[in-house]
């Protein structure tokens, strides 16, 4: 069977993006050799908690510059194109290590956040989510007084468990599993195209550029998500996106 007859008898469709997946929106990479972030800035500068600990406001700062993009960015055709699959699909599940919340924007409704959303901050010392975004920088928590930080997940943290237990589960029961727009290099998340293949499920990848998964992936798509993923929707269904 071809990926198109596959997603046609599908009962469980797993879906696992990157940052691969919004770049087409506007949102920067990581590791893109050019437009990547960790081209201009250092991980452990920003994205650990060491870095938070010693510079609260050079990290926060840098938070309130992506969630400016962010907030600037839009769903594209590839996003909605995943969004209507889960119309068609018995059941679809969508693990994004993304932050952006472009999928819960574009309409998908069963998602699984891996690294947090970079649209919530929460304490960092008790760990209380905050509605308000105060003007200073860093601001403190109202509740014990210690720095808010972004709610995401940082080199050296822990992922949320219930998310890493649901996105390993899921996998168990896929029939099709497309890798998305990953350099699938960061763990654990990097595991979960691996295990879902182990475990039975035709696995894609689609991605412009070779990753550690490619030569596991049983069919690979080197192209862009924006293309590829309404021209899949259109062949499996007859629908655009
Ligand atoms: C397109 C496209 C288009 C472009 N269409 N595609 C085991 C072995 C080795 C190391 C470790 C290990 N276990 C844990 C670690 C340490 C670490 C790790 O994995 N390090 C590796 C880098 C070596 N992991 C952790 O620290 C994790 N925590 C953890 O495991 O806790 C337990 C523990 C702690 C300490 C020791 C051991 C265990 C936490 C990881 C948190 C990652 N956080 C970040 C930042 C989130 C917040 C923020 O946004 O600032 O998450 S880092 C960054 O990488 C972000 C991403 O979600 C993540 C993955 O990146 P992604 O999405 O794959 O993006 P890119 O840029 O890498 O790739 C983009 C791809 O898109 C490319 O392939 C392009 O070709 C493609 N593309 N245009 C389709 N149009």
């Amino acid at each position: 069977m071809n990926l198109i007859e596959r997603l046609k008898a599908a009962k469980h469709l797993v879906v696992f993006t990157g940052a691969g997946m919004s770049a087409e929106s506007g949102v920067p990479t990581f590791r893109d050799a050019q437009t990547g972030l960790w081209a201009q800035f250092r991980p452990e500068d920003l994205a650990t908690p060491q870095a938070f600990a010693a510079h609260p406001s050079r990290v926060w700062d840098w938070y309130a510059w992506r969630r400016g993009l962010v907030q600037k960015a839009a769903p594209h055709e590839g996003h909605i194109a995943l969004a209507e699959l889960e119309m068609k699909i018995p059941k679809m599940t969508l693990i994004t290590q993304n932050v952006d919340g472009l999928h819960h924007r574009a309409g998908s409704r069963t998602v699984i956040e891996l690294h947090g959303n970079i649209t919530r901050i929460r304490c960092s010392e008790c760990g209380e989510p905050c509605e308000e975004f105060p003007d200073h920088s860093p601001p403190p928590c109202p509740l014990c007084g210690a720095y808010l930080r972004p709610d995401v997940v940082w080199f050296g943290e822990s992922l949320p468990r219930e998310a890493l237990e649901a996105s390993f589960r899921v996998c168990e029961t896929a029939d099709v599993f497309l890798s998305i727009g990953t350099s699938t290099l960061v763990q654990p998340a990097a595991m979960l195209p691996f295990k879902a293949r182990e475990l039975g499920a035709f696995t894609v990848e689609i991605n412009p550029e070779p990753t550690p998964f490619s030569a596991s992936a049983h069919l690979v798509l080197r192209e862009p998500a924006r293309l590829a993923l309404p021209r899949l929707l259109l062949e499996a269904f007859g629908q655009p996106a």
